[in-house]
This record gives structure tokens, sequence and C-alpha cells, in this order.
């Protein structure tokens, strides 16, 4: 998955002052509706003191079915729009998180190291069958935590960060999708995550106001400027999960009618030939499209404020040549 993240090296720990933050990251700033500015948004210290941790990526080996995890929860500023960077905080440095591509049956150990210097961290995975009071438990600053879990159901998850307050950790950047695929099946050639932008850490924000951004993968219209290419001809899969923290999804292929659509891409619970799916906060399908002729088709969620917020998208269906050449 792409990166859209400032590289800017600093030391873990340590405090950027706040000086050189002013002005560079404002959560409010640049977006719709009108300008904003560091004075007229109330905000906590920490928006303006942004750390901009260098991005620390996931680390993952397999050994059979044995799956072992290492992912780090770290403060990363995030392009969420063009122009638009946001004081995000992370799994490995990006929003979402990176995909946790899975098997069913898969015997999986992860550890999250908290290298946030601030907070609590967690992670509550949507796919694991564990109690939460004894996985899902806040992690101290520059501690790590290991959970083991089974991914005995296939699917399509969110995992999440869970540290109180919710909202906020998930407003704030901290999801990402969990796929289980069953036996036989391969992955989905794409998955996106959708999720909602609000004022950078307001917590009032995030549980009064309308998104500022709604996007897909992190970023408005990231697929508008680069289209997703499909094929024509045959079917491919498309894995979604709606990270909220709120609003419902209605995704939605123009042009074209979702051919199977999996309710947490779960096998069993589909149906066929579907306009707009829709997916709940904290909810994910497995969709499976076919193109009959080449073009571009937008995909977007029909709520119409959320698309012009930015959950828009296109699929560049191109021919795909078969047989001997
Ligand atoms: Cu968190």
């Amino acid at each position: 998955m792409p990166r859209y993240v400032k590289h800017q090296r600093r030391s873990q720990g340590v405090l950027v002052a706040a000086a050189l933050a002013l002005g560079l990251v404002v959560g409010g700033c640049g977006v719709p509706g009108g300008a904003h500015t560091s004075h007229s948004i109330t905000q906590s210290a920490d928006s303006l003191n942004p750390l901009n941790q260098t991005p620390r990526p996931m680390r993952r080996i397999r050994r059979g079915d044995a799956v072992s995890i290492q992912m780090y929860a770290e403060e990363t500023e995030v392009m969420i729009a063009p122009g638009v960077t946001f004081p995000a905080w992370t799994f490995d440095g990006a929003v979402p998180g990176p995909v946790l591509y899975l098997r069913q049956g898969d015997h999986v150990t992860l550890t999250l190291h908290n290298l946030d210097p601030r907070m609590a961290h967690s992670i509550d995975l949507h796919a694991a069958l564990v109690p939460p009071n004894q996985n899902f438990t806040p992690i101290l600053p520059g501690q790590s935590k290991t959970i083991h879990f089974i991914a005995s159901v296939p699917g399509v998850f969110l995992y999440h960060c869970e540290s109180s307050p919710m909202a906020l950790h998930i407003a704030q950047g901290m999801y990402g999708a969990v796929i289980v695929t069953p036996p036989g099946q391969s992955p989905p050639m794409y998955t996106i995550v959708q999720s909602e932008f609000y004022r950078a850490d307001s917590l009032s924000s995030v549980l009064n106001d309308p998104p500022r951004y709604v996007v897909f993968n992190g970023m408005a219209n990231r697929y508008v400027t680069h289209p997703l290419n499909a094929p024509v001809g045959q079917p491919f899969t498309v894995a979604v999960v709606n990270a909220g923290p709120n609003d419902f999804s209605a995704f939605h292929v123009v042009g074209s009618i979702l051919r199977d659509v999996e309710n947490s891409g779960y096998p069993e619970n589909n149906l066929d030939d579907v306009s707009t799916a829709t997916i709940p906060p904290g909810g994910g399908a497995l969709i499976q499209l076919e193109f009959t002729q080449p073009g571009q088709y937008s995909f977007v969620s029909h709520a119409m404020d959320q698309m012009s917020k930015g959950a828009l998208g296109m699929f560049n269906a191109v021919a795909v040549r078969s047989g001997p050449q």
C-alpha cells in the first residue's frame, strides 16, 4: 500500500518544538467548507506539537501455518488530501495500517510495540476470537504486548486501536484490514479501507461534527488521480472495510453491478447482483466484480456527502489478453 507520509527523521521520544509545528499542521487546515486556523479550532496541546515519528514497517514471518507479526504504534504525519497533512496516530506510520493477509487456520502471534512516548495504544482484531480484557488491553509507552489467536473464520475484518477514548484513537488513524482467506481462494485483488477524518485530536469533533474528509485508503480521491487497473471479461474481487468511526458506507461502482457481495467476507453470507453494498462501521465485505467493456468506472460511497468529501475512486478496466501469443 503506498504511503503518503512526510518523512522527517526525528529521534523517537523527542518532542518537536511547538514552534516548529505551528503553521505546519493544524487539524482543520485546508478542509472543505471553510478556512480554519490554529486560533479558530479548539485543540489540545498535542495536535500543535506533532511528533512525526519515522514510519516503522510491519514485520511478518510465516512458517507453515504459524504467522509471526510485529507491529508498531507511533505518531506520524500523513497526507489525507493534496496539500493537507494530518498529525495521525498510526499502526506502522501509515493510515490505514498495513493489511494483514492471513489464511484460514493460521496460528497468529502478533506483538504490538508502542513506540509512542505520549500515550497508551492497543490492537483489537475483529478476526481474533479471544477475551478482550486479556488481549486488547492498553500498552503503555515503550512497552509491548503479544497476543495469540487462530484465524478460524474466513472474512474481511477491521482491526483498530481500542485505547480510551476509542473513538478518538480510531479517528486519529489507528485502523486497518485483516483478510482471512479460506482454502482454495486467492486474496482479493484490492483492499480498500473507508474512513473519516475529523478535526485533529478533538474527541468533541469526532462525536459531534460531520467529518471533514471521507476517504479510501487514507487519502481523499486517491484513486481518481491514480486509478486501479482491473480486467475486462474476468471476475475479480475487492475487499472493502469500513473503519468509520461513525458512518455507514454505501459502496457502489458506477456502470456496474456487484456480482457477489459476501457480508463480512464470509463465503456463505453472499448476495447476488447488488447495486450498492451497505458496510457498517466496523464491518467489511468481499465484493466480486466483472467489467464487460473497457473503460473507466468510478467507485464511490453513494452517500453523497461522503463522495463529495473524498470517497471517490476509479477502476481503469482494460482488456486482458488470453491464450498463446
Ligand atoms: Cu491508540
